[in-house]
């Protein structure tokens, strides 16, 4: 299998944690999305990362992409009750909207709609805090919620080793299960060694109020 990726995309991490979990063997591709490939093209209608090619088939939106793995190689990683199961989808929609949160973050102009959207990042925090059962998201097991909330942490491990944010203080549920899943296996290898630094210099180069704090 060939997971097409971006280097700093956390949809692709999401796929590759699966993997990871899972023990498949894949070959990671990545590219330029400021500058797509025409093979890229011709095979994601969508032009976005994650794609997974499996037998000349391409799998895109990495929510099909880890069904289709649940289905053949990581059945441990998949709730079998299917009320759990929509209960897990339900978290990992609004852990998409957390990521949507963070790109508002740190394409953020100015210091008031920086403030708005730490704000709204720390709400997030606080909303989830009382659904954590601990050690992880629903107990004992990893599960692909787990690995999709800390592909959103990590941006803060990142920032924050540069500019405190208070995102989870305070927050003990929130605190621990943070640095529970950062310490998975398969959350760490799911990005190269570089992507903090990789990761500094996007944000550093965004021309925004971020941009210009971590100067
Ligand atoms: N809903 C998609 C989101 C994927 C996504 O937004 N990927 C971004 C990179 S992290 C992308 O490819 N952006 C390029 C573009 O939109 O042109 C999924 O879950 O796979």
């Amino acid at each position: 299998m060939r997971l097409i990726s971006h280097k700093l995309c956390p949809y692709v991490q999401r796929a590759a944690i699966v993997m990871l979990e899972a023990g498949v063997p894949f070959e990671r591709v990545d590219i330029d999305l400021g500058n797509k490939p025409d093979w890229f093209l011709a095979i994601s209608p969508l032009g976005k990362t994650p794609v997974l090619e499996v037998d000349g088939t391409a799998l895109f939106e990495s929510q099909v992409i880890a069904e289709y793995l649940y289905e053949t190689a990581a059945p441990a990683l998949h709730l079998t009750d299917p009320l759990a199961r929509a209960r897990q989808r339900s978290w990992i929609e609004f852990g998409s909207t957390l990521l949507n949160a963070i790109a508002g973050l740190y394409n953020a102009p100015d210091a008031a709609a920086f403030e708005a959207k730490r704000a709204e990042i720390r709400t997030k925090f606080e909303r989830i805090e009382p659904e954590i059962a601990g050690p992880f998201f629903e107990g004992e097991q990893f599960r692909l919620i787990d690995g999709v909330w800390a592909t959103a942490m990590r941006y803060f491990d990142v920032i924050e080793a540069k500019l405190p944010l208070g995102v989870t203080d305070g927050l003990p549920r929130t605190s621990a299960w943070r640095d529970r899943i950062m310490q998975r296996p398969s959350v760490q290898a799911a990005v190269s060694e570089q992507y903090p630094e990789l990761l500094m210099s996007f944000l550093r180069a965004r021309n925004s109020e971020l941009s210009r704090l971590l100067s």
